[in-house]
């Protein structure tokens, strides 16, 4: 492995006939290695039996990895957020483990067996499900995100947390097996054929906050989920065990867990929710209505604050995700010098609708200071805006809803900072 490494690095400065090869591995050297000449103990004994570990968490060296919150951002525990590590993630897929929460009164436990789903309001017959019940209808399965519509709301007014943990971390993506809504909704008479303009659905959690929130019906009936597994197994009790809504690429207090009731209406609620929380305040003091979808957004993972240069200058991978809620993502930009120039980078794999998207930017750094962006192109056309201009549109009051490009200065020492081009 080491030596093949070296041996590219030896062709490409061949190739390249007086520039100075660039390798990421270590060159064979005259001093040993010890882990490359000595028998190690893990190559001479045994290994844990099989029935060491029933369900298997990360190994102790990944301790690390995990949800965080910051303490003076709420005032308790219970109705609070905590941050996905995504500085310390690769691929798209986010672990159930390490995947933020946000309860506005605490996670529940709520049993299967105890578990029911009704469908009343402007439906010919309502209805009540059991968890039994909603097994026996077509189920589907997608990646989505799901992002908090107050994700990087603590960015507004300047440079604050340090760290895409913080600054970007209300956010997971995870694949969802699930009944469509639209399946239960015809199941209780909604005659999703007709005339159903100006109808609404308010759905909400068996929690003690419910969480009510109030969905056009169009969305209803498009792609939303009534979702009970994520990455193949079973949802967590903090993401809404055992039944979950799923509202792609909707700001995340629409995604109702331990999902209770679904009531067909003419009209929303305008439940607090939707009216005095997850609203954007214009800078006239006036607030927009509505604000479900979120806009194309991304964020470099790495390098960044909790994930500095360590291995000094030569080939570098930049790395980071990037998202829309108004489909797929179609390209991301990366910047050294503050936005001043842009280049392409590569995607992990095509993007999926209205799911994250891994990008790479593959390159070299030679202890320069950067200032290191990222902007996200979804299908759409439309581009992820900087910070003054989403701020020129929208003052500076809002919390909600902020989309703006992130950046990063890298130092000579390899560390980032969180900080604020203007
Ligand atoms: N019943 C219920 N559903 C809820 C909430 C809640 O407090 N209660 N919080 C909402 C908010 S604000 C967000 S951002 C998402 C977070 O989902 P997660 O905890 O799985 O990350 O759930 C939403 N659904
Ligand atoms: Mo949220």
């Amino acid at each position: 492995m080491t030596f093949r490494t070296t041996r590219r690095g030896l062709l490409k400065s061949g190739i390249a006939a007086g520039a100075t090869a660039a390798s990421a591995g270590a060159a064979l050297a005259n001093t040993p290695d010890p882990l490359i000449t000595e028998l190690q103990d893990w190559a001479s004994g045994t290994g844990d039996g099989v029935d060491a570990t029933p369900y298997g968490l990360p190994i102790e060296y990944e301790s690390d990895v995990i949800r965080r919150n910051v303490e003076w951002l709420t005032a308790d525990t219970i109705s609070s957020i905590n941050f996905t590590p995504i500085h310390a993630l690769d691929g798209t897929i986010t672990p159930q483990g390490c995947a933020f929460e946000r309860h506005h009164s605490g996670a529940i436990e709520l049993r299967k067996d105890d578990y029911r789903l009704m469908i009343n309001g402007l439906v010919d017959q309502p209805l009540v499900f059991s968890y039994a019940d909603l097994e026996r209808f077509p189920r589907e399965n997608h990646v989505y995100f799901c992002e908090c519509a107050a994700n990087t709301g603590m960015e507004w007014a300047g440079a604050q947390l340090n760290g895409a943990q913080f600054t970007h971390g209300m956010i997971h993506n995870m694949e969802y097996s699930g009944v469509p809504l639209r399946t239960l909704l015809e199941e209780a008479g909604l005659d999703t054929a007709g005339d159903l303009a100006g109808k609404w659905v308010y759905v909400e959690g068996a929690d003690a906050s419910s969480n009510g929130r109030s969905i056009p019906m169009e969305k209803a009936l498009d792609d939303c989920l009534v979702a009970f597994k994520a990455n193949g197994e079973a949802l967590r009790k903090e993401h809404g065990y055992p039944v979950r809504l799923v509202v792609p690429g909707w700001e995340g207090n629409m995604w109702v867990k331990w999902l209770r009731r679904i009531e067909v209406m003419d009209g929303p609620v305008e439940s607090r929710e939707e009216t005095s929380k997850y609203t954007d305040t214009l800078a006239d003091g006036t607030s927009r209505k509505w604000t479900w979808v979120m806009d194309a957004k991304s964020v470099i993972t790495s390098p960044s604050p909790q994930s500095p240069i360590t291995h000094g200058t030569g080939p570098v991978v930049i790395s980071g995700l990037a998202w829309s809620g108004h489909g797929k993502i179609t390209r991301v930009d990366v910047s050294r010098d503050g936005g001043m120039t842009w280049e392409t980078a590569r995607l992990g794999k095509q993007g999926d609708s209205k799911a994250l998207t891994r990008f790479y930017l593959d390159t070299e750094w030679n202890g320069e200071d950067w200032l290191l962006q990222s902007r996200a192109i979804d299908e759409t056309g439309y581009v992820q805006p900087t910070k003054a201009q989403l701020r020129e549109v929208r003052g500076e009051n809002s919390i909600y809803h902020n989309n703006c490009i992130q950046t990063w200065h890298l130092k000579a020492n390899g560390e980032a900072e969180n900080v604020e081009v203007s």
